[in-house]
């Protein structure tokens, strides 16, 4: 018998469903029932019961769980198809495999533990089991490649809005895939892509934040920060990744994945690296600058000494008095 379905059917309800109403709409035998109402119970699940009336679904585990998330979820297409993993190597690769596979526009794959979770240029994201956030969204927008860079700001926009209105902090975006609280970093975004020359066949953005972790692995410790060590509390983890996960949909979707006014002017208050001093690899060259804003097409434009501004859209920015 699947997990889900008796699952499926508790959390639907707010009411009691007695064993006998789910033997039969499962299928299976009383006794199956009470077996698997154990497993679930061994797995974190509260479920009450009470003679003649049945059992009833009380509390999520505290772990990322699929049925916790959705019963937060408030979309039509991020999410449709949602999985938590136990654990995966990268959600990205996980999902680039599922994307391949056929997997529907909007599906999202989380894990309780990634073990080889990837940052941008061949670099690690590092996490704990239980203790972080770790998934990735698939959209299969009908767009060209060269379409395709604001979803990176957008997704960093979504984030940091959610984070704003679920924990009351002052997050911010660091030009342009990081939310930072202070001088320190809270979330990292590593979006990748399958296309042909001029279709995008499918875009994966993977999104990591840090929930509960409270000791970091030396070589980041003095740049990583997480909700706990923030606010000195900790959150669930199943209604935040909804939260995220609400307001992706309506960044990607409301605009068309395009930089709106709209987008780009609340993009341009959250950002963070504006106004600060800018250093950025020009060929072969270290050039610094004055960060004055983020261009409509989300790159960060850079004022230089002699007062041109130039436009830099990828590749290594250093913000002063940001890690
Ligand atoms: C990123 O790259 O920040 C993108 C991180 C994306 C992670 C998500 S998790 C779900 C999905 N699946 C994946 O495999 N990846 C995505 P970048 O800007 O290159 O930053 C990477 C650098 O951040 C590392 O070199 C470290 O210095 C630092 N770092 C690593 N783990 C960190 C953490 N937990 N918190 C803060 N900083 C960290």
């Amino acid at each position: 018998m699947d997990n889900q379905t008796i699952l499926d059917i508790l959390t639907q309800t707010n009411e009691y469903v007695s064993g006998q109403a789910l033997a039969e709409q499962l299928g299976v035998s009383r006794q199956a029932v009470w077996k698997e109402i154990k497993s679930l119970r061994e797995s974190g699940y509260e479920i009450e019961s009470a003679t003649k009336r049945g059992y009833k679904l009380k509390s999520f585990p505290k772990y990322l769980n699929a049925p916790a998330v959705k019963a937060a979820l408030n979309t039509k297409i991020i999410g449709c198809e949602l999985t938590v993993l136990d654990r995966v190597g990268s959600t990205n690769d996980y999902l680039k495999q599922r994307g391949a596979e056929g997997c529907k526009n909007g599906a999202v794959a989380a894990t309780r533990e990634q073990v080889k979770g990837k940052g941008r240029l061949g670099r690690a994201w590092l996490s704990k089991r239980d203790e972080n956030i770790a998934f990735s969204v698939l959209l299969r927008p009908k767009i060209a490649p060269y379409e395709a860079a604001p979803v990176t700001p957008l997704a960093g926009l979504a984030v940091c809005k959610a984070l704003r209105e679920f924990t009351g902090l002052d997050c911010r975006i660091k030009w342009p895939n990081d939310i930072i609280v202070g001088r320190k970093k809270l979330c990292g975004i590593l979006t990748e892509m399958s296309a042909e020359f001029d279709a995008v066949e499918y875009i994966i953005t993977g999104i990591g934040i840090n929930v509960d972790q409270a000791v970091f692995p030396e070589e980041i410790a003095y740049k990583a920060t997480s909700l706990l060590l923030e606010t000195g509390r900790h959150y669930d983890k199943n209604k935040l990744l909804a939260c995220v996960l609400n307001h992706l949909e309506q960044e990607f979707l409301t605009g068309n994945l395009e930089f709106t006014t709209t987008v780009f002017e609340e993009y341009s208050s959250l950002c963070a690296t504006t106004g600060k001093n800018v250093t950025f690899m020009r060929g072969t060259r270290r050039v610094s600058g004055m960060a004055v804003g983020v261009s409509e097409s989300g790159e960060l434009k850079i004022m230089l000494s002699d007062g041109t501004v130039v436009m830099v859209n990828s590749g290594e920015v250093t913000a002063q008095g940001i890690y």
